[in-house]
């Protein structure tokens, strides 16, 4: 028999990651093969992102994705988050010219608390949220902050990205596939401050600092090389990372819907690793029939701790800067 379709919302749709995401939806590659879906797509209702939505959706009905049951167009987010089991939130505002980083913060953080009150209105009882619009730890804080009936570990925020950066970055120092790099999680922000913990990383089941055998690499390029890496992509691409921000995105849901799967999410840290109680935090999960179990079993060196420390300190002075948004 064929499976209940699964509403999946997307906001900032008509977006360059809009662009590259919503096909792989509609494919079946988020959510399986056989797994049909409706798409609840939110832009700023205004005419011209509202237009481009509607060309998107003309090329999903293009694709006649048999998975693609129906599709919403919306820049309600009362109408988007109906109902919706995943509600990926990708929109957000971009960093004009002259705006300050606090600016930035803040006029997201109001984005987030309006699109967090709603969920935890409209969205299914088992509704799950994973955060891409930057900055995307606080973000996924804020709209937290405004829920009273979904529960606060359902809200989470994307550091896969940087996970698959730093793999890919590993597999390609040791001459390897990626698929002999594991181990290799994400703390702290998705920002440069991030740790791409090289130190439990294995490389063909060994330890990747005696595959790479190259200490001074991993701490003064491997390390600055993933956390800029978003940076090197606008700068050769005069565009930010799209493609590969929705590849990890699926990678994110899909993910977190497999039980037994290893992967790196920013979760509620609750005071793991070191991290300030309640700030959003990138950490191991292994997915559960029911959720995630969050990995707490590594043990960090002083190296380790002292970058910890440092993404830490941020993702804290960014909540200081949104405090009066968490009230
Ligand atoms: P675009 O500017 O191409 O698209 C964003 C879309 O969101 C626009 O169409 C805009 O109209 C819409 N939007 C803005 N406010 C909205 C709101 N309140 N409700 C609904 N829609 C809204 O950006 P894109 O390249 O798609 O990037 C989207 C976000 O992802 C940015 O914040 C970006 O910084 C962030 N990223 C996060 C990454 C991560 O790993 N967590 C990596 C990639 C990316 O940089």
């Amino acid at each position: 028999m064929a499976k209940k379709p699964i509403r999946v919302a997307v906001t900032g749709a008509a977006g360059n990651i809009g662009y590259a995401l919503l096909f792989r939806i509609a494919s079946g590659a988020m959510l399986g093969p056989d797994q049909p879906v409706i798409l609840q797509l939110l832009e700023i209702p205004v005419e011209g992102p509202q237009k481009a939505l509607k060309g998107v959706a003309m090329e999903l009905d293009d694709c006649a994705f048999p998975l693609l049951q129906d599709m919403i167009l919306t820049g309600d987010p009362d109408v988007a988050f109906k109902d919706a089991s995943w509600c990926l939130l990708v929109g957000s505002k971009p960093r004009g010219p002259g705006m300050e980083r606090a600016d930035l913060l803040k006029d997201n953080g109001k984005i987030f608390i309006a699109q967090g009150q709603s969920i935890d209105r409209v969205a299914a009882d088992d509704a799950r949220i994973a955060v891409v619009g930057n900055p995307c730890n606080t973000n996924v804080m804020i709209a937290a902050n405004q829920a009273k009936r979904l529960p606060k570990d359902r809200f989470t925020a994307m550091v896969r990205l940087d996970e698959n950066r730093g793999r890919a970055q590993l597999a390609k120092k040791a001459g390897v596939s990626v698929n002999d790099v594991t181990d290799l999680f994400i703390y702290g922000n998705h920002s440069p401050t991030m740790f791409a913990d090289f130190t439990h990383a294995k490389i063909g089941g060994k330890p990747a600092a005696e595959v790479i055998g190259d200490e001074a690499w991993l701490k003064n390029e491997y390390l600055p090389t993933v956390g800029k890496r978003g940076a090197a992509i606008i700068e050769a691409r005069g565009q930010s990372s799209a493609a590969s921000a929705a590849g990890a995105l699926i990678d994110h849901v899909r993910d977190l819907t497999t039980p037994g799967k290893v992967h790196s999410v920013a979760i509620n840290s609750e005071g793991r690793y070191g991290f300030a109680e309640g700030v959003w935090a990138g950490m191991p999960v292994r997915t559960t029939e029911s959720g995630y179990d969050v990995i707490e079993s590594y043990a960090m060196d002083d190296f380790a701790k002292s970058k910890i420390a440092i993404t830490n300190d941020e993702l804290v002075g960014e909540r200081e800067t949104v405090k009066d948004l968490l009230a």
